[in-house]
């Protein structure tokens, strides 16, 4: 285990699926650890009302340029778990994120997706994501406005007890365990072709609709400075795919 949780967060959804996700990236084929821009791997703060720690750490395997996961805990309260996989554009696989933001002990935000990177999720993919058993959380969130890059399949809720959030997790690791299999069984196309540069494109997109998430920007503004925020999720949450 590259990251130990228990080290910065406490909420145990935050600590079983920081640790399943590490567990499945370390399985991927030449996956191997990538460097973070400078000073990035611990990040240290302080607000009025306690301390800020972030962790992070990066892989790069077979079919992904970078697999990212990121635990934070801001001030007493907000525990965060960030998780992405970033296919590399030549693969026809989508990208694979999850958000946890626990406040007060309560999760308050929880998301997967497997996000599409051409018009649609590959069809085999498409389909047994489509035959998961999708439990019938109490509390469904709406997306933002920003949110036009998620797939349909998208799970955005806050979770309503332990059962819901063990629920969640067993969701999330379904998701990411289907996208596993699918780089497994997928080759490249040539950096050149049209269906790579469109794949290019959408990730483009996805990190740029990202970037818009006010709600990330104002907590790391607010626990360092806008600059730090800005440059921190343009180049450590969702750097953009190399032209
Ligand atoms: C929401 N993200 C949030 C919220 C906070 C953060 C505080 C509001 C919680 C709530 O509405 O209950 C904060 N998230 C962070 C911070 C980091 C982080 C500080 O990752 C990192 C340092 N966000 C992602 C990814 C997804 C994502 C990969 O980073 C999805 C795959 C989604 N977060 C996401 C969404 C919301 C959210 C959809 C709700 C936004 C809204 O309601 O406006």
């Amino acid at each position: 285990m590259v990251l130990d949780a228990s080290t910065i967060c406490t909420h145990p959804l935050v600590l079983s699926l920081g640790q399943a996700i590490q567990t499945h990236w370390q399985q991927v084929e030449q996956c191997q650890l990538l460097p973070l821009p400078y000073g990035m791997e611990k990040v240290k703060g302080v607000m009025d009302d306690g301390a800020v720690q972030i962790r992070n750490c990066c892989f790069s395997a077979r079919g992904f340029r970078k697999m990212h996961l990121e635990l934070a805990s801001i001030g007493p309260r907000l525990n965060i778990l960030h998780a992405v996989m970033f296919p590399d554009p030549c693969w026809n696989l989508p990208l694979f994120g999850c958000d946890l933001v626990t406040a007060r002990h309560q999760v308050t935000a929880a998301v997967v997706d497997l996000s599409p990177t051409g018009a649609q999720l590959p069809p085999s993919l498409n389909e047994q994501l489509h035959a998961l058993p999708q439990p019938a959380f109490a509390q469904p969130r709406q997306l933002p406005p920003w949110g036009d890059i998620f797939s349909p399949m998208v799970c955005f809720i806050q979770p309503r007890g332990i059962e819901e959030e063990q629920a969640f997790q067993k969701l999330a690791v379904s998701y990411l365990g289907l996208l596993l299999a699918e780089a497994a069984g997928t080759n490249p196309d040539p950096v050149d072709h049209p269906a790579t540069l469109k794949r290019k494109a959408a990730q483009l997109h996805y990190c740029r609709q990202q970037q818009c998430n006010d709600k990330t920007r104002r907590v790391l503004a607010k626990a360092f400075d806008d600059a730090w925020a800005d440059h921190y999720i343009r180049h450590v949450l969702f750097d953009e795919p190399s032209p």
